[in-house]
């Protein structure tokens, strides 16, 4: 491995835009119409080309995906108690929380991160409506045996696919299971509006509430049909979203390079393990996360901090858990005695740089860190 000087700091993400130059006339237009939100023409535009680039049915564009899980939920009018991961991102659960439902934390997966559907029937009572599974850092969830728990048992099922801008599993976009699934845009992910979510759905009736939903429950100018609230994307983001399609695929090629790098790298290295490869799936390489494991000579916080030390800015996502926070660790189901691989993948993870403009030269820079004493 050459020594590579350290340089500017190295984030763990950072958002792939297009040349300004190439925004321009999108402003322009804006400008020109004066059609700022409310569903103008950009956000139908870019509603019905990512409908086609993900492959699914109906999308709802949303200010956020945070927006996007809560009014998922009120779609569903889901209550009582919902089967979700404690390995994600704190929105996943503050979305039950904003509804007045309450989370029911099951273990993960030890190799995929994501909610063990063999540890979910376990967790149904007679309040349980709904499962959330995560597809943690893009990464399917075992979506056949989560849609058999919920057709046994008649609950709902909503994605949070915050991670999983354009991953497909065994049959097709990932996006397409379960009642609904919500994507994230925000500035750290894949593909992003800076920020900005979206709700999938395959269901007309459905998708009609959703869109009163994010829009105060307005059917018509003097029509409230329900509760409400404020989702809608602006024209700004849906514009930006329209001319972020036409580079997604160079920028989802760029990760996979990357990715393989970093797996080619690390494979040989004792104590480090990475997530593993998605098989036949297609994965987007939204994170790159590895396992800091007792063999490797540093701890996982020591490494953290030798990594900001040299001005590379790696998270531990996701520590702590949702379920170590104040507002939920009461919970039973937040006791870490229930919850044992979370738990240590929580205390081991920690997610390197990857983004499209990270060059081969600042990945060798990086395995350099996990290389050295
Ligand atoms: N569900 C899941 C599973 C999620 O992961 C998330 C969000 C959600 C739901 C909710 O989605 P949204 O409502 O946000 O659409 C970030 C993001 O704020 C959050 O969206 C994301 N997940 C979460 C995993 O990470 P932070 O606090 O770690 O971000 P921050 O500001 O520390 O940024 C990380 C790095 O990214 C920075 O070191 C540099 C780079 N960055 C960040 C921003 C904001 C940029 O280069 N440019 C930027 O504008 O939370």
């Amino acid at each position: 491995m050459s020594d590579v000087p350290p340089s500017g700091p190295l984030y763990v993400t950072r958002p792939d835009l297009p040349s300004l130059d190439e925004f321009i006339p999108y402003l322009r237009e804006i400008w020109r119409s004066k059609i700022l939100t409310n569903g103008g023409p950009f956000h139908q535009k870019f509603e019905e080309e990512l409908s086609k680039y993900l492959g699914v049915r109906y999308i709802a564009l949303f200010t956020n995906a945070t927006i996007g899980l809560v009014t998922a939920l009120q779609a569903l009018r889901i209550t009582g108690e919902v089967i979700t991961t404690p390995y994600s991102f704190v929105a996943t659960a503050h979305s039950l929380i904003w509804n007045g439902i309450k989370p029911v934390f099951v273990d993960v997966d030890p190799v995929t991160f994501n909610l063990d559907p063999a540890k979910i029937e376990a967790a149904i009572t007679p309040q349980t409506t709904a499962i959330m599974p995560v597809h943690c850092y893009g990464h399917p969830c075992d979506v056949d045996r989560i849609q058999a728990i919920a057709d046994t048992y008649g609950l709902k099922v909503i994605y949070d696919a915050a991670h999983a801008f354009g991953v497909k599993c065994h049959c097709g976009s990932v996006l397409t299971h379960g009642d609904l699934s919500v994507l994230s845009f925000h500035a750290t992910k894949v593909f992003t509006t800076f920020e900005g979510g979206a709700i999938i759905c395959g269901n007309d009736k459905i998708r009609q509430r959703i869109n009163y939903l994010k829009n105060f429950g307005f059917a018509d100018e003097v029509t409230v049909v329900a509760p409400g609230i404020n989702g809608k994307m602006s024209e700004f983001n849906a514009a930006l979203g329209l001319l972020q399609l036409k580079g997604v695929d160079r920028a989802l090629a760029r990760r996979q390079a990357i990715d393989a790098r970093y797996r080619t790298l690390l494979a040989q290295v004792r104590g480090l393990r990475c997530l593993l490869p998605t098989g036949e799936t297609v994965s987007n390489h939204a994170y790159f996360p590895i396992l800091v494991q007792p063999d490797y000579p540093l701890s996982r916080d020591d490494l953290y901090d030798k990594f900001r030390g040299r001005n590379v800015l790696v998270r531990r996502y996701f520590y702590p858990l949702i379920s170590e926070f104040p507002m939920y660790r009461g919970l039973p189901s937040a006791a870490s005695s229930n919850l044992p691989n979370a738990s240590r993948l929580s205390r081991q993870v920690l997610c390197l740089p990857i983004y499209p403009a990270l060059t081969d030269d600042e990945v060798d820079r990086v395995v350099d860190i996990l290389l050295t004493e």
